[in-house]
């Protein structure tokens, strides 16, 4: 997997989604904040990356989630989506004409990686039915033509080279007759210590020359966001079609090298992913990002996240919460989405005006232990539907009675009990936070909006 580091810190940061209890702005900040450390440590340009945490916030806070699909779900695809975008959108393959020869050059700096990705595209338009030949046009290295010959035979294509002549004009013009026998002709140029308004001289003059059908750039991904420099000026210059990325597999940095050549507005066409002929991908920023993020895996784990209270169930509590009148049964059904949903400080943090309140209920009341709900669930199985119903009905006997039936003691019941009290308490004091009913409606809205279940 290329971009391992990046590839895992994007998905533990995504799994923080599938396991949050809500989606509001915390989470959404916290995300881009996670976001933001891994991609810089990717070297990805600051600005970008501000960016693209920007447009994932705007959405998240904006968008509503299309039916079906949970809050939570909405947001790994809102980050899939912008990360998407992050690396240029759409795939723009290379489209090979019936032209013959079609011709592909190569150029870049020293060492990018252009000869070696000139055997790997052999080898890719190879097995798919072209006639490829490779053409040497770098009179510069010395031991380039033996190179490109060398790597033409381990992927069984035909090479045109000279060793001896140095004007690689010349050079293309002695072979220019063989050409045409080939569907594809890859084109090895010299390499470059540096980008100079030269070199664009030179391409433009080899250009002008050779009329290549694809002119890719070939840039070694562990220049990470430098590559700005290299793709901008000879995209601006018009003297390149595309880039290919290289070295993906060996460094830490290609996020940046990837992000800074698609701002630039010039396609990556291929990408480089090891030193074999077989190393080398087409470049599709969707199946990219997928991989990056594991979304296969980050969807199943959304699925198995979905939490077992119903909708319905939720929408029914929430009402007779904010209503006020609940009895012994809504109570413990409280109790438990309360435990699956987090603390209700949590919830209570989301409605608005109710911040104050919130100070004046009992710490203990805010938290619900798991153990607790347990023996509740017992005392209130061992009550009649009389007492359910109507749980001021209660006295000492009753009270014995039940703590005997469900195998506590008379101080777990009474405690029930308090809560329960306290539980309506604290409802009228909701109440008192929003008088007339269409308020009421509009925090319960709030109260939907923001709670997913
Ligand atoms: N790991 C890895 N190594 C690569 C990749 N692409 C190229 N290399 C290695 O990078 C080195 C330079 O590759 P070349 O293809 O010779 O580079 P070049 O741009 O033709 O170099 P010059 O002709 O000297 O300018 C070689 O050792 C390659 O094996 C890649 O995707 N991954
Ligand atoms: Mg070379």
């Amino acid at each position: 997997m290329v971009l391992e580091n990046l590839s895992s810190s994007l998905k533990d940061t995504l799994k923080k989604i599938a396991r949050a209890m809500f989606v509001d702005e915390k989470l959404i900040d916290e995300l881009n904040k996670e976001i933001q450390r891994a991609l810089l440590k990717a070297d990805v340009n600051v600005q970008l990356v501000f960016n693209l945490t920007k447009n994932i916030k705007e959405r998240a806070l904006k968008e509503k989630p299309p039916a079906g699909t949970t809050q939570r779900e909405y947001l790994v695809r809102i980050v899939y989506e912008e990360l998407v975008k992050f690396l240029g959108e759409d795939k723009e393959e290379i489209k090979i004409t019936k032209k013959k020869p079609f011709k592909i050059m190569f150029v870049g700096l020293y060492g990018s990686g252009k000869t070696t990705s000139i055997s790997k595209l052999a080898k890719y338009y190879s097995k798919r039915g072209y006639k490829v030949g490779s053409l040497g046009l770098d009179v510069h290295r010395p031991a380039a033509p033996d190179q490109l010959e060398q790597l033409s035979t381990q992927v069984k294509i035909p090479c045109f080279i000279d060793k001896k002549e140095k004007n690689p004009e010349k050079i293309y013009k002695k072979f220019e007759k063989e050409y045409s026998k080939f569907d594809i002709l890859l084109i090895d140029t010299a390499g470059r210590d540096a980008l100079s308004s030269e070199l664009i001289k030179e391409i433009k003059s080899i250009n002008k020359l050779i009329k290549p059908d694809e002119n890719l750039l070939v840039i070694n991904a562990d220049i990470g966001q430098a590559a700005e420099k290299q793709a901008k000026t000879l995209h601006d210059a018009g003297a390149i079609t595309g880039i290919i990325i290289t070295k993906l597999d060996g460094t830490a940095k290609g996020g940046g090298a990837l992000s800074a050549c698609s701002a630039t507005g010039a396609k990556i066409k291929f990408i480089g992913i090891g030193e074999k002929p077989e190393d080398i991908e087409e470049f599709n920023p969707k199946g990219f990002v997928s991989r990056l993020l594991g979304m296969g895996d980050l969807e199943l784990l959304l699925e198995k996240t979905k939490d077992a209270i119903s909708q319905e169930k939720a929408e029914d509590l929430s009402k007779k919460l904010m209503k006020g009148d609940f009895n012994f049964i809504d109570l413990y059904d409280q109790m438990e989405a309360m435990s699956k949903m987090g603390s209700l400080s949590k919830i209570m943090d989301l409605i608005p005006g109710i911040g104050g309140i919130k100070d004046k209920i009992p710490k203990d009341m805010l938290q619900v232990q798991e153990s607790k709900l347990k023996k509740w669930k017992y005392i209130l199985q061992s009550m009649t539907k009389k007492e359910l119903e109507d749980p001021e009905i209660l006295d000492s006997n009753r009270i014995k009675r039940i703590a005997k039936g469900s195998g506590t003691n008379e101080s777990e019941v009474r405690e029930l009990l308090k809560q329960y009290k306290q539980s309506k308490k604290m409802m009228k004091l909701m109440k008192g936070g929003s008088t007339d009913q269409k308020g009421m409606e509009k925090l319960m809205k709030k109260f939907k909006g923001k709670v997913k279940f």
